[in-house]
């Protein structure tokens, strides 16, 4: 049997189900090894609460690497989400240039920024630094917010095909071999994503759930990135991912009090089901 390993870099949220929380249970639950390269460790994340702490783990990123380095430790896929500085973000290009086997790929989630806003703590020096990962991307992720401050396109509430595929270009010309934008579709009052590879827009549209939770980019990228390691091609591991966010919305709408996150663990099973693993 092929054992694939996968690293994933992205931060520690103690508290909030997003970055590492969510992408190390269900990337493993696809039945693949997954090692992670933490960016920053902070109390929770930064949507929906104050007062959290930040560790900023930037300068631990080119020993750690050269560790792995020294072991031979190389990774059939890396997949990228929250930075924890800009800086960090020439290491986190490094990684992806150099720690991948051969024929590895890169998935590169610029997870900063969604409604028409960047996070918390993001500035226009970060989303310079940003674009440089657009390059070394076999798959770019971006929501429609992320789409615009990537290309420089002022943010609309307009999405319309033209101005989606208008984004999905620039970013294509921007040097990512696919783009595939998230919570989007060409059906009017629905949600979805629509992959572009320089050839063709293929959109999947499903329902949108009026209550939407924090952290469902994340739970996106890493399912996706599990879907794909287990050999489905990049659509039908989009939709795999697109179908299971909406199972941990819906699983999450009954509880007020889990507006921090989605709940993914009890729908966990009906993503081992789509994928034929046996935990
Ligand atoms: O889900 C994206 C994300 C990841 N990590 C941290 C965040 C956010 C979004 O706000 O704050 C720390």
């Amino acid at each position: 049997m092929d054992f694939k390993r996968i690293l994933t870099i992205q931060d520690i949220s103690c508290v909030g189900q997003c970055s590492l929380t969510v992408a190390l249970p269900i990337i493993s639950a696809c039945g693949i090894e997954t090692s992670v390269l933490p960016t920053a460790v902070l109390s929770t994340h930064t949507g929906g609460f104050t007062g959290f702490t930040f560790r900023d783990l930037t300068d631990d990123i080119p020993a750690i690497k050269a560790h792995w380095q020294k072991e031979g430790l190389y990774f059939d896929a890396i997949y990228t989400g929250y930075l924890g500085s800009t800086k960090q973000v020439a290491f986190v290009a490094d990684v992806l240039d150099s720690m991948g086997k051969e024929n590895s790929i890169n998935i590169v989630d610029p997870a900063m920024a969604d409604g028409g806003k960047l996070y918390y703590g993001f500035d226009d020096e970060f989303v310079s630094a940003m674009r440089t990962l657009i390059p070394r991307a076999d798959f770019l992720l971006p929501n429609i917010t992320e789409a615009c401050f990537l290309t420089g396109t002022p943010y609309e509430e307009r999405h319309d095909r033209e101005f989606l595929e208008m984004l999905l270009r620039k970013l294509k010309e921007m040097g990512a071999k696919n783009v595939i934008l998230t919570g989007e579709s060409f059906t009017e009052g629905k949600t979805g994503f629509i992959l572009y590879d320089g050839v063709c827009f293929l959109d999947y549209a499903h329902e949108k759930i009026a209550r939407g939770c924090h952290g469902t980019g994340d739970i996106y990228a890493s399912t996706f990135t599990g879907a794909l390691m287990n050999g489905k091609d990049a659509f039908t591991a989009a939709k795999i991912a697109a179908n299971f966010v909406v199972e941990a919305i819906k699983c999450s709408q009954s509880d007020p009090d889990h507006k921090y996150g989605a709940r993914f663990e009890p729908v966990m099973y009906k993503l081992n089901e789509e994928l034929g693993i046996r935990n």
